[in-house]
């Protein structure tokens, strides 16, 4: 692990992608945009802020037909950019995978008319044009399964086992049935697996938002993780300090002050959302790219910069475009 530790920290550029069934409504529901229904404003969150019921949110699942979706075409771009790794997400809050699961139904080829492995996709990608892979995947926070992410244990019962009592990213408003213990044994526990099983080439595992998980929950992922395979590395946000790097924040530049004992990575948006949002088109300009990566990287850390592909599967192209200038500028400078 501590030579993977060493390789991440060498590769310093890596693009995150964000894409899910959350890629069609991209920002708008019932005709309204997400700040007016609430917060947080980002496309891929439209569940949670337009309280959207369960089965009516899976209804997308039949619409998700993503056309021009090319793996090539997306780790090429990446490549081209001077990035060394690509993250992906496998399932984000919503709980939809997007790669065949055996263990929920919910998936990109069982639930949709694409009925294709989009991660299988992306990894095969990846390994012909040599870039590292990993995975993001949402722990704690299930929409779909995950009840509602331990939040109506007692008062008592948090005061015990957390300090928090953070309602953050819960659904409330149609959570599943089952108990959230039920959902970490029957499904996040098992596709973690399946995930490190599937992908044995898999670099990186990023955990994200552990909200009201216990110290004995995220170990027992940490420990998934690693007894399918030690040397895959694993984000900050599995929770309770049990990471092996760390995420100064969303959006975030630490400032020279700051120390930390492990490799970093920041990670950014190229407008204000991670999915796709038609309406946003405030993407950050050739200047600004170069300032996020020399910052970060000025400091020790890693960038990992997010892409969001439409409901067809095109990368905007002020993305392509800010990106192959960037990486053109990088190999100019020996850097890629
Ligand atoms: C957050 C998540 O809630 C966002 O949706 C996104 O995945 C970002 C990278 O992490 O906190």
């Amino acid at each position: 692990k501590e030579q993977a530790l060493k390789d991440f920290q060498q590769q310093k550029f890596g693009l995150f992608i964000h894409w899910g069934l959350y890629a069609i409504p991209a920002g708008i529901w019932n005709g309204q945009r997400i700040e007016d229904l609430g917060s947080p404003s980002v496309a891929e969150w439209i569940q949670l802020v337009a309280k959207i019921p369960r089965s009516t949110y899976a209804k997308l699942a039949n619409q998700f037909s993503p056309q021009s979706f090319d793996a090539d075409n997306i780790v090429k771009m990446a490549k081209d950019a001077g990035m060394k790794y690509l993250v992906v997400t496998s399932k984000h809050h919503d709980g939809f995978a997007l790669y065949g699961s055996k263990v929920s139904s919910f998936n990109s080829i069982q639930a949709t008319p694409f009925k294709r492995d989009i991660i299988q996709e992306l990894y095969d990608a990846c390994l012909r044009h040599k870039l590292d892979f990993g995975v993001y995947y949402s722990q704690n926070i299930d929409w779909r399964d995950g009840s509602d992410a331990q939040y109506k244990v007692t008062k008592a019962q948090h005061d015990l086992a957390h300090t928090k009592t953070d309602a953050f990213g819960a659904n409330l408003w149609d959570p599943s049935k089952n108990s959230f213990a039920s959902y970490l044994n029957e499904k996040a526990i098992p596709q973690v697996k399946e995930i490190l099983t599937r992908f044995k080439q898999l670099k990186y595992i990023w955990f994200d938002m552990p909200g009201l998980m216990t110290a004995e929950q995220s170990f027992r992922f940490y420990k998934t993780v690693y007894d399918c395979n030690p040397h895959v590395i694993v984000s900050e946000r599995i929770g309770n300090g049990m990471g092996d790097y760390a995420i100064p924040g969303d959006n975030r530049i630490p400032d020279p002050s700051e120390h930390f004992n492990q490799p970093w990575e920041a990670i950014g948006t190229f407008n204000h959302s991670w999915g796709y949002k038609s309406y946003d088109h405030d993407w950050k300009n050739v200047d600004e790219l170069r300032y996020w990566l020399l910052e970060i990287v000025s400091k020790g850390g890693n960038y990992m910069l997010n892409i969001g592909p439409d409901a067809q599967g095109n990368v905007p192209a002020p993305v392509k475009k800010n990106l192959a200038i960037l990486g053109k500028w990088l190999r100019l400078n020996g850097e890629a």
